[in-house]
């Protein structure tokens, strides 16, 4: 498990709570990653197309042996088990999975991007990621995503849901 990953997920349809916790299942299950932290879960205020539910979102830390493609596989094959359709761009899901960092590369393909593209411009990528690592930044950049996320206007869009309970480990999502 040689490669650090953090990715962010979303929830905004039917039981979102369980949709959140049944991906992270999926994850544990997959071969070549381990789950190193969970966030708490932020309920959140749709960004993008702002007519839909609030959110939940998360983020997480892991570990992985997959390299970024195969990752972004692996999360695609998640979301398509989990019943996931694609209505259109920024619309309802039952579950999305992001890659938002993997090591510290750039990487920039024609479907996979990392960093995540947008990650920089969203209170609800940020919160939970600084909650589970407050020392992460851009590679090869020397910004600290906490001041970026100061920056940023909407704030009060993302707030507390459910709280951690646990030291390390992935808290919520024992079991
Ligand atoms: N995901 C989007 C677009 N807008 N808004 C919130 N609050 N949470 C999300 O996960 C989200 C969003 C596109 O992936
Ligand atoms: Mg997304
Ligand atoms: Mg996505």
């Amino acid at each position: 498990m040689n490669n650090l990953a953090f990715l962010s997920l979303g929830s905004n349809i039917g039981d979102r709570e369980k949709w959140l916790k049944a991906a992270i299942r999926e994850l544990k299950q997959t071969k070549g990653i381990e789950i190193e932290k969970v966030s708490s879960i932020y309920e959140t205020d749709p960004v993008g197309y702002t007519d839909q539910d609030l959110f939940l979102n998360i983020a997480v830390k892991i570990t992985t042996s997959l390299s970024a493609y195969e990752l972004l596989t692996r999360c695609l094959q998640i979301e398509e088990r989990l019943g996931r359709v694609r209505k259109f761009r920024n619309g309802p899901r039952k579950i999305d999975l992001d890659i938002l960092l993997y090591n510290n590369e750039n990487i920039e393909m024609e479907d996979l991007q990392i960093p995540h593209p947008r990650m920089t411009e969203r209170a609800f990528v940020l919160v939970p990621l600084l909650e589970i690592d407050g020392k992460v930044k851009l590679p090869e950049q020397n910004v600290s995503l906490v001041d970026v996320l100061n920056e940023i206007p909407d704030k009060e869009g993302v707030r507390l849901w459910k709280q951690i309970n646990g030291e390390g480990g992935s808290g919520l999502f024992e079991s």
